[in-house]
């Protein structure tokens, strides 16, 4: 007989039915909240609240009732939970507040598709939940999803809502891309000209490229410093961490078109610059002086002030050098640090800022290229350009995220049918997110130690709203989330099939959530 949570994503470490008759959630069910549990009790009330109508007022009867919410050290690692559910009552533990929380969002998916809607189901008074136990705990520490909000902005309440898409996946790293070269979307109170100048830009291409939707037309936005307090804040609230990502020294023209001098002025007219308005690689970079350092020391400053986190992504890829080159002021800066050539110039400028965040508690991250001309000490890497960068990484003592772009660039197609909504790159379908293994098999277990995790990337570029994110993401991000959960066996032995059907399931939750995912028949006419 097939389980009685057979339709979970992620899959958890052991399922098992239980004994005796479902649990019933109705008018009557209270929330016992013990220390720690308080977080986890407001999020089942404003969630399974709202989509059962049910007050879930503080329980006050005995443990044998009830849904009782507890922190027990004694379980496990930091982030496993277990979840009891039998006649009477249904018990959430988690090792701490964390794990907790995932085992709430265990228990939203076996009250079925209707718990995750926002407003009740007319009628419908009691909720039944079979007898089972669950256990799990993930198997990797960093679960990331990459936003980038560069290329296109996305609105605070879109962040919002990807935030609770995450959680419901037990995803708990949102690497926030929030400077490129098509737009600076973080207000700097120091620089205020980023956000006046960087965050607009004339035109962009959007739609799908095969329509006439295919326009041109003015674009922009940005997040106001109490706004970021606000998407931290909310992130925390679903034990998410936020990782802000600040791109130097690429990837900066948005900051050059703002402050003209940031640039390479001896190369080029820097003030006859706007925001770029075309995608791909971009050769206007910024110029490896002073005054370019103490810029991004102050943007770097408030970032802090915002983010508490324990990474900070400074960027560091796709930094062509041709302007390096011919830069007189970059010529002199590598003859006076002594460097061999324009690459080890890049390192030394990602070394600065790793010396600069270490000296504040922080830790430096960055996309692969930034192993070119030496790592910096403490320096993290996300290695986006296959393995390689993130072997190299590991076997340097250095951690590691896998985001390789062969198997976790979201913003590539899925399918290679001509009614794919958005043209970028290569073929990544569901199978092949599934099939993705993000410790590689070179590595010895005590390289394998430094792969944090991994990390689904979501380039904007050809997504212009959240709809066409949803259909990038979805339904490729939950299985890329069991990836990053569960413990799957390798590659070639995963139950792909298995997890189809309980991604049918799991459609019904996504429907319900209002996500719009791409159907398993390809797309709609107007995606
Ligand atoms: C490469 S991944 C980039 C991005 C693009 C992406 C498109 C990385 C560090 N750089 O700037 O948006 O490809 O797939």
């Amino acid at each position: 007989m097939a389980p009685p949570a057979a339709g979970l994503i992620p899959a958890p470490l052991r399922v098992e039915a239980g004994a005796g008759p479902a649990f019933v959630l109705d008018a009557d069910t209270g929330i016992a909240a013990g220390p720690g549990a308080e977080q986890a009790a407001r999020w089942l009330r404003a969630t399974v609240g709202a989509a059962t109508g049910l007050p879930l007022d503080p329980h006050t009867g005995g443990e044998d009732e009830g849904l009782q919410l507890r922190v027990r050290p004694d379980l496990g690692g930091p982030e496993a939970y277990r979840l009891t559910v039998g006649a009477g009552r249904a018990v959430v533990e988690g090792a701490s507040a964390t794990g907790l929380f995932w085992g709430a969002q265990t228990f939203r998916q076996l009250l079925g598709p209707e718990a995750f809607r926002r407003a009740p189901v007319s009628g419908k008074r009691a909720w039944h939940v079979p007898a089972v136990v669950v256990e799990d705990a993930p198997r990797f520490r960093w679960r990331g999803l990459m936003l980038d909000v560069a290329r296109h902005f996305m609105p605070k309440d879109g962040v919002l809502r990807y935030l609770d898409l995450m959680a419901a996946h037990k995803l708990n790293v949102f690497h926030f891309h929030l400077t490129d070269d098509q737009g600076w979307r973080i207000e700097i109170e120091r620089h205020p000209r980023l956000t006046e100048i960087g965050s607009w830009r004339a035109r962009t291409k959007t739609g799908h490229r095969a329509s006439p939707l295919w326009e041109e037309k003015p674009h922009g936005g940005y997040y106001t410093q109490d706004d970021i307090r606000e998407i931290v804040a909310y992130a925390a609230e679903r034990h998410i961490t936020v990782v802000p990502e600040i791109d130097v020294p690429g990837h900066s023209q948005a900051a050059i078109a703002a402050y003209p001098e940031l640039g390479n002025t001896d190369v080029i007219d820097t003030s006859a610059l706007s925001v770029w308005d075309t995608w791909g690689i971009n050769p206007n970079v910024l110029a490896p002086t002073d005054n370019t350092l103490r810029f991004y020391e102050g943007v770097l400053e408030e970032v802090l002030a915002l983010f508490p986190s324990e990474f900070v992504h400074i960027g560091g890829d796709e930094c062509p050098k041709e302007q390096w080159r011919r830069s007189g002021t970059a010529q002199a800066r590598i003859r006076e640090l002594g460097l061999a050539d324009e690459d080890e110039l890049q390192s030394w400028f990602v070394r600065h800022f790793d010396t600069w965040l270490a000296a504040r508690g922080r830790r430096l991250i960055g996309w692969d290229e930034i192993l070119e001309g030496g790592l910096a000490e403490g320096a993290a890497v996300s290695s986006w350009r296959g393995y390689a960068g993130g072997i190299a990484a590991a076997r340097a003592g250095h951690d590691v995220v896998m985001c390789p772009e062969q198997q976790v660039y979201l913003d590539h197609r899925q399918a290679p049918g001509p009614d794919e909504p958005v043209p970028i790159g290569w073929v990544r379908t569901l199978e092949d997110v599934y099939r993705f293994e993000p410790v590689p098999a070179e590595l010895t277990p005590e390289e394998a130690r430094h792969v944090l995790g991994t990390q689904a990337n979501l380039w904007t570029e050809v997504m212009e709203d959240h709809t066409r994110v949803d259909y990038q993401a979805f339904p490729r991000l939950a299985a890329f989330a069991e990836v990053a959960w569960s413990a799957l066996p390798a590659p070639a032995d995963r139950d792909f099939g298995g997890f189809e059907r309980r991604m049918t399931a799991h459609c019904r939750r996504l429907d319900a959530l209002g996500v719009a995912y791409r159907p398993p028949a390809g797309p709609l006419p107007w995606q």
